[in-house]
């Protein structure tokens, strides 16, 4: 089934910016659906577990040039 997570994304300043995460996330295989809040600062993805995690959602969004915040 499929799971859906957010993210906290950090260095989006501009609805480019997130207009660009958001299609990177929804290219990336195992993706099903990504939308991404500038003002919020947040991704919401729902994905394939069986087909990436939350590693690979993270890799996404740094591969495009972004940092997601991972609290300790
Ligand atoms: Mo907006 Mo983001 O001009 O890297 S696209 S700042």
């Amino acid at each position: 089934a499929p799971r859906t997570e957010t993210l906290h994304i950090e260095g989006m300043t501009c609805a480019s910016c997130s207009s660009f995460v958001e299609k990177a996330l929804s290219r990336t295989p195992g993706v099903l659906r990504a939308t991404v809040n500038l003002a919020a600062e947040k991704a919401t993805v729902e994905y394939a577990p069986n087909q990436i995690d939350h590693a690979g959602l993270k890799a996404a969004v740094e591969q495009a040039g972004y940092q997601v915040f991972e609290p300790d």
